[in-house]
């Protein structure tokens, strides 16, 4: 090569590092490479949405190792028709910008809203793979393997007359060109040959992506991964208005401020303090049924909750719970002299962000206190627990729950933040 060439070669080099250095999510999604590749998954529906998040983290770190050699895109699947949720119209999906910083979400693996890949795809998927795990079980010996296998439950794709498939995704409906229902034992990581292999497809959905474990379970890059899911700013601002109006805290004198990019973002432990309140996630509802013996009654609830407000030397609790208005009542009676605070969201507010975007309000407001307690067993909880590891607060402070039965229960596993 040349004088010339070399310097030509080296601008071209330095311009496309630019680009990609200062591009925003719309822009860099603008000027999407042609290599690039799609990964949609989905799953299981009658999963919550806590379980779900969680699921979001293993895939990502596939799409992390994918990308070493090739330039893969995560499809984030649409929010909707979740067990839990009551006020959401049947069929009515949202995207993720409703509850995420998608932004953030992009600092740490490319991602794009369904909707966008629509625009840009179109209503088509090369490879469809539905995981299921093997009809015969697992034998007694671990080994990480997949199969192609016939389909064990139903799924909601069928074959059309030229070869193809078509399925719903969503509310839309998708054709795709392979379909294969895949026994799977292993991890996210275990599905690289596969999807490395398949050169063909473009773009290439995983159904029931909860199948797959992670590949390293509260390690670095789950942290990585989990410090990136920060919650969309108009409920941020939402939790942050109820703290200060309510609970009289705010960020300054918790010492909860964050830095504006999650990666800046690491605190030393102990360093957060929390507002003037304890927080309590009480599960009610069907962990009533469930786990009764690990879910205490109201009255064993309040005891326990006295117990800690006279520990801290703290007169508010704030009580984030799916119980029905009657139960809260009724809890809110047993705690007489004390300040029991929850947050009821505006019919405006209700109506634009739906049951999720109360969940994760609740969520925000537990994050914050001086001492959090939870349930028993919830991921409702772990992510609360989670979320106070990234602001820094001694553990002692975060990973508790409420016993049921038997007092003096075991507490939850301590899952550190790892940087
Ligand atoms: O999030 P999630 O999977 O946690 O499901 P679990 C619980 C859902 O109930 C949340 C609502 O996503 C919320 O919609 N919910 C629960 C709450 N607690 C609260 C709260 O304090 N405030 C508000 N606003 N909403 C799983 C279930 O529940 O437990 C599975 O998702 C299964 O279906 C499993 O039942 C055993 O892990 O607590």
């Amino acid at each position: 090569m040349d004088n010339c060439n070399k310097t030509l070669l080296i601008i071209l080099t330095l311009l496309i590092t630019f680009q990609r250095a200062t591009c925003t999510q719309e822009t860099c999604r603008e000027g999407r490479r042609n290599d690039e590749r799609y990964l949609l998954y989905d799953v299981n529906p009658g999963e919550g949405f806590n379980l779900r998040r969680d699921v979001y983290i293993r895939v990502a770190n596939l799409i992390r190792k994918l990308n070493d050699v090739d330039n893969w895109v995560l499809v984030l699947p649409p929010w909707g028709n979740l067990y839990h949720w009551q006020n959401v119209r049947p069929g009515l999906y949202v995207p993720w910008k409703n509850f995420f910083d998608v932004e953030s979400l992009n600092k740490w693996i490319p991602v794009t809203e369904f909707n966008d890949y629509l625009k840009t795809e179109g209503a088509t998927v090369g490879s469809t793979y539905v995981l299921q795990n093997y009809a015969e079980g697992w034998g007694g010996k671990w080994e990480e393997k997949y199969d192609k296998r016939p389909c064990i439950e139903r799924h909601n794709f069928e074959q059309r007359d030229d070869g193809s498939w078509s399925g719903q995704m969503w509310a839309t409906k998708v054709k795709t060109d392979n379909f294969t229902c895949l026994s799977i034992q292993g991890q996210a990581a275990t599905l690289l040959p596969l999807i490395q292999r398949d050169l063909t497809s473009r773009s290439v959905f995983i159904g029931r992506a909860e199948t797959i474990l992670h590949d390293e379970y509260g390690g670095k890059w789950y942290w990585a991964a989990r410090r990136s899911m920060r919650f969309a700013r108009h409920l941020r601002e939402e939790a942050t208005r109820f703290r200060r109006d309510y609970l009289g805290s705010d960020d300054k004198q918790d010492k909860t401020e964050v830095k504006d990019d999650w990666r800046d973002t690491k605190p030393k432990r102990g360093a957060a303090v929390g507002g003037p309140y304890i927080a309590v996630h009480l599960r009610r509802k069907d962990f009533v049924r469930a786990r009764g013996d690990e879910v205490p009654s109201l009255k064993k609830a309040a005891q326990q909750i006295k117990k800690l407000l006279q520990n801290e030397n703290l007169t508010s609790v704030f009580i984030a719970t799916d119980a029905p208005v009657m139960e809260l009542q009724e809890l809110e009676s047993l705690l007489p002299g004390y300040k029991v605070v929850h947050y009821k969201p505006s019919t405006d507010f209700l109506h634009k962000w739906g049951d999720g975007g109360v969940a994760i309000v609740d969520q925000i407001i537990c994050t914050h206190a001086r001492l959090f307690t939870g349930s028993y067993e919830s991921t409702f909880s772990f992510r609360i627990q989670e979320e106070r590891e990234i602001l820094g607060f001694e553990e002692r402070r975060t990973f508790n729950r409420l016993c049921g039965k038997k007092s003096n229960c075991d507490q939850p596993a301590k899952w550190r933040i790892i940087y």
